[in-house]
């Protein structure tokens, strides 16, 4: 037992002492999460060169660290739902028998830790005291996990103090372990609140209160116990008459999630007097309140975002986010310490390393006289979400916030319009266990190609996916008010390639509609997918776009449509008999208005 331990919880102690036997560390540490003692941890980070303290003053408090370069992003293929049925994981998740997985990953960890500290993290995603909040303990040999955490969730003594002697909480084994990619395994054990990760080092894989607990753990509880867990931004629009709804929005990885949440109005709807509120930017977990209405929090306090890409221009609360305390991974490191990455803001330093710590110039090529990027492309940043200028004064409510509309987005190039209204909630349902993104010619494979993702689950679902899908539609059957649900596609191309949308800052032209609509007001048109804009619905004031390029973003392509009902109908069919049968009349339903709309212009 760690001396300090401050926990008198006779399960925690239990586990903690059985784990410390298997993994042999030199000495188990309780983090308490005080000031004080994650200084002396930044320090012995700094020591070993585990972290990098970059510069003072124009980086307070912030670090740099760097991942083994094989080891820079989730590894689906190593991470398993391990229920004691096949089917509860369904056919979406990779599976293992606990008993499998346990023995396996026993033989990673056993006296993996000698020579290190294992490090006892007490966390809470949500607010301490509310009805949403999950305690977890994550066990790691990883100051720059404990100091990540630190960001992301509440850690500490207080947490300790709400568990009190309950044996409610999740039990999360993270070991860094040799790193050996083939030995990696990210496992969930949901019948066993339990979730163990061993040989890796990257952010999703190891920061167990986020992927691992808030969406693959919750989203089984969530269906045990009646709400939802979703990989979904939340923002709040305040319009000029001072009244702000809510939006909880799920869209694929790399679509831009981080960049809505915390959409700048343009110029032109900013003098008329709307503003974004950020409440999350990766996780929502919804829940219905006495009067059957839709409530969401973040369950995360901080933001680890991607940095390529994140400029003055695409996102400037998340510049302003990362001014301080923030830990900056995999990106180039300027010897003055300062960090820099692609599509970022100003010059590279002058003297730097790039991610992998080689020394590294702008303009720099391989042998093959390809320019080499001097920051990974999942390269990323850990900051406390208080310091966006956008933070919601309401995203620590312990009610959470009332959601007005849903929306769900892919990025398609062709098929999808802007923006368009479900008929209903099945519908909505239908709409979001259907949605997809298309590869583009930036990624690897073939071009075009679809790529399902309902409801941006697919790598976080932690049960049966179609059993998911009927969740969904019965916390439709227990509202009392349902929020709309829409579909938005800001990556829809024109015949020469260019995006028609111009998309960041604009977007909230969409979201404006949607807000409209979730009333029960702004204009529509029935077309056989849902509801589109009529062309003047949206407000386009002080854009310049004309209006063949808005009905191409607004069309409706029928036989598209149809070629996209059978792609539908051969994702569902992998779901086999757990499809609901309300998905598959929806299917049905939008092939009968497809062909109608066939037949009516035949006539
Ligand atoms: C993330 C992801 O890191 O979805 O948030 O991949
Ligand atoms: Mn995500």
């Amino acid at each position: 037992m760690p001396e300090d331990n401050l926990t008198q919880n006779k399960h925690l102690q239990k586990w903690i002492q059985e784990m410390a036997e298997l993994c042999q560390p030199d000495k188990v540490v309780w983090v308490d999460g005080s000031e004080a003692q994650l200084e002396v941890l930044r320090a012995e980070a700094a020591g070993t060169g585990e972290m990098i303290k970059l510069d003072p003053v124009k980086h307070p408090n912030s670090y740099y660290h760097r991942t083994h370069r094989n080891d820079v992003a989730r590894t689906e293929d190593k991470t398993f739902i391990c229920t004691r049925n096949k089917a509860d994981a369904g056919p979406t998740n990779n599976w293992k028998s606990p008993e499998d997985a346990y023995a396996e990953a026993s033989g990673f960890f056993r006296g993996s830790m000698r020579g290190r500290t294992m490090y006892v993290v007490p966390f809470a995603m949500g607010p301490l005291g509310s009805p949403f909040r999950k305690i977890g303990v994550e066990l790691t040999d990883s100051i720059y996990v404990v100091l990540n955490m630190r960001i992301m969730c509440i850690i500490g003594n207080p947490v300790s103090e709400e568990l009190g002697a309950s044996n409610d909480f999740t039990r999360c084994l993270h070991g860094k372990g040799t790193l050996d990619a083939d030995k990696r395994r990210i496992l969930h054990f949901p019948e066993d609140n339990t979730v163990w990760s061993v040989n890796s080092g990257y952010g999703g894989n190891v920061l167990l209160g986020k992927k691992c607990l808030a969406l693959r753990i919750a989203s089984w509880m969530a269906k045990q116990e009646g709400w939802l867990a979703e990989h979904m931004l939340i923002l709040g629009v305040e319009d000029p008459s001072g009244r702000t709804e809510y939006i909880a929005a799920a869209f694929p990885s790399a679509c831009g999630k981080t960049n809505l949440a915390m959409l700048l109005p343009p110029e032109g709807l900013r003098s008329k007097g709307y503003k974004i509120w950020t409440v999350g930017d990766d996780i929502a977990w919804i829940r219905l309140d006495a009067k059957g209405q839709f409530r969401a929090i973040n369950p995360e306090t901080g933001f680890f975002g991607v940095a390529p890409g994140t400029n003055i221009r695409t996102n400037p609360s998340a510049v302003a986010s990362v001014r301080k305390n923030t830990i900056f991974t995999n990106v180039v490191l300027g010897k003055d310490g300062t960090v820099w990455w692609e599509e970022g803001d100003g010059e590279p330093p002058a003297d730097a390393v790039d991610w992998l710590g080689r020394p590294w110039h702008l303009g720099i090529k391989d042998a093959d006289g390809k320019p080499i990027a001097g920051a990974h492309a999942n390269s990323r940043f850990t900051a406390p979400f208080n310091q966006c200028p956008s933070a919601s004064p309401h995203a620590g409510d312990p009610e959470g916030v009332p959601i007005s509309a849903f929306v769900f987005g892919g990025r398609r190039n062709t098929l999808a319009p802007l923006v368009y209204e479900a008929f209903s909630w099945d519908h909505g349902v239908f709409v979001g266990s259907s949605m997809a993104s298309e590869r583009t010619a930036a990624q690897f494979g073939k071009q075009g190609e679809v790529r399902r993702d309902p409801f941006a689950m697919l790598p976080f679902c932690g049960y049966h996916m179609g059993r998911y899908f009927q969740h969904w539609i019965d916390m439709g059957r227990a509202a009392k008010t349902l929020p709309k649900i829409f579909h938005v596609n800001w990556f829809k191309r024109g015949q020469d390639n260019r995006f028609l949308w111009p998309g960041y800052g604009e977007n909230l032209r969409v979201l404006e509609w949607i807000l409209e609509r979730a009333r029960g007001e702004g204009d529509a048109e029935a077309t056989p997918i849902g509801y589109v804009p009529t062309p003047d619905a949206l407000d386009l004031a002080g854009l310049e776009i004309d209006s063949d390029t808005m009905e191409e973003l607004l069309k409706v392509d029928v036989n598209s449509w149809k070629h996209e009902a059978d792609d539908i109908e051969a994702f569902f069919a992998t779901l086999g008999s757990e499809l609901p049968s309300e998905l598959r009349e929806e299917l049905s339903s939008l092939r009968t208005r497809l062909d109608e709309k066939t037949a009516a212009a035949a006539r």
